[in-house]
């Protein structure tokens, strides 16, 4: 059980519905939208995630902050809202700092462990994102390690929500990512592949610790995974739609480039994940937001059909 003050959380009337009568309903997070993508595909995307999840026959729940409150289910104005603030304007919380953005009043995002603890908190069991956080590239070992290690990782250690996405953000350091997740006992599983999917491009060249072949057999291994009662979440992973994949060799060049040019500015914190994607939207001249519209409508689809399975319907 959460122990999230309810007073704190704003359940929209549709979603609570749903909850009651124990139908799917899929959490959406806000930051991919505040801090992810550009104007207009954040909006595109932020209705297009809720319209596959809808599709489906589920219910969409987006999560932010707005004057103190956690809201679980946005309406449109709300979507729009947060799609046209001004860069920077709002807030980007996660688990440490949740409790500045309640603060600070008005608007703010909520990145993957923010979402999972709402979720968690109104009583939704599965979450869709685009690109899962992780272990940066440089974190651990060489000449300037930064320890930056996303808190969607540890989210995922202790909070029990199903996260489907993509696969770890092709500019983390992958491999150590899967290992941090290993060590903290989340379940990482693929969905119809044995490789694991490398988040705007198909491919991540790392095997996936374990494959599930569909929707219907994800949500056996979930249902598995929760009835251990380990309080801790699962990742789900599933390859960004062939058509609108960046190709492995430009996505390769355009993060390593990405990356270098990150670390001559001198990004840290934070700014680091939005400061990357924006960047390689410009390299790719738009194909990389292509890609991540594309694979976060992707993700809400298949994390309603996993929703649908878990709903017993
Ligand atoms: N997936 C995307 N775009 C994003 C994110 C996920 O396709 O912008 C966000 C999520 O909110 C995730 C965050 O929690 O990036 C990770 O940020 P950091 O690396 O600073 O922990
Ligand atoms: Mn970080």
């Amino acid at each position: 059980m959460s122990r999230l003050d309810p007073g704190l959380l704003v359940v929209a009337d549709e979603v609570a519905r749903a909850l009651a009568a124990h139908r799917p309903v899929v959490a959406l997070e806000s930051t991919l939208i505040t801090h992810g993508l550009p104007y207009p595909q954040n909006l595109e995307v932020a209705r297009a995630a809720e319209r596959a999840i809808r599709d489906v026959g589920a219910t969409p729940a987006t999560v932010a902050i707005q004057d103190g409150r956690i809201h679980v289910g946005l309406d449109d104005a709300a979507l729009e809202a947060l799609a046209t603030a001004p860069a920077g304007s709002v807030a980007k919380a996660a688990r440490p700092t949740l409790a500045a953005a309640l603060f600070a009043g008005g608007w703010a995002a909520t990145t993957v462990s923010a979402t999972m603890i709402a979720a968690h908190a109104a009583g939704i069991a599965v979450f869709a994102t685009g690109g899962i956080g992780g272990v940066h590239r440089g974190a651990i070992g060489g000449p300037r390690p930064t320890l930056d290690i996303s808190s969607d990782l540890e989210e995922l250690a202790r909070t029990p929500v199903v996260v489907v996405c993509a696969g770890p953000k092709a500019v983390l350091d992958v491999g150590m990512t899967l290992e941090y997740l290993e060590t903290h006992g989340v379940p990482v599983a693929a969905i119809g592949t044995t490789e694991l999917p490398g988040f705007v491009a198909r491919r991540s060249g790392h095997r996936a610790p374990s494959t599930v072949a569909d929707a219907a057999a994800a949500a056996a291994l979930v249902r598995a995974h929760l009835a251990l009662g380990l309080e801790s979440g699962v990742l789900l992973c599933t390859p960004v739609p062939d058509e609108d994949a960046l190709p492995d060799d430009e996505a390769h060049d355009a993060i390593e480039q990405a990356l270098r040019e990150a670390d001559e500015a001198g990004i840290a914190g934070p700014a680091v994940t939005p400061w990357l994607l924006a960047r390689l939207a410009l390299l790719t001249a738009g194909a990389s937001v292509r890609a991540n519209v594309s694979l976060i409508v992707n993700d809400a689809r298949v994390a309603a059909e996993i929703a649908t399975e878990l709903a017993g319907r």
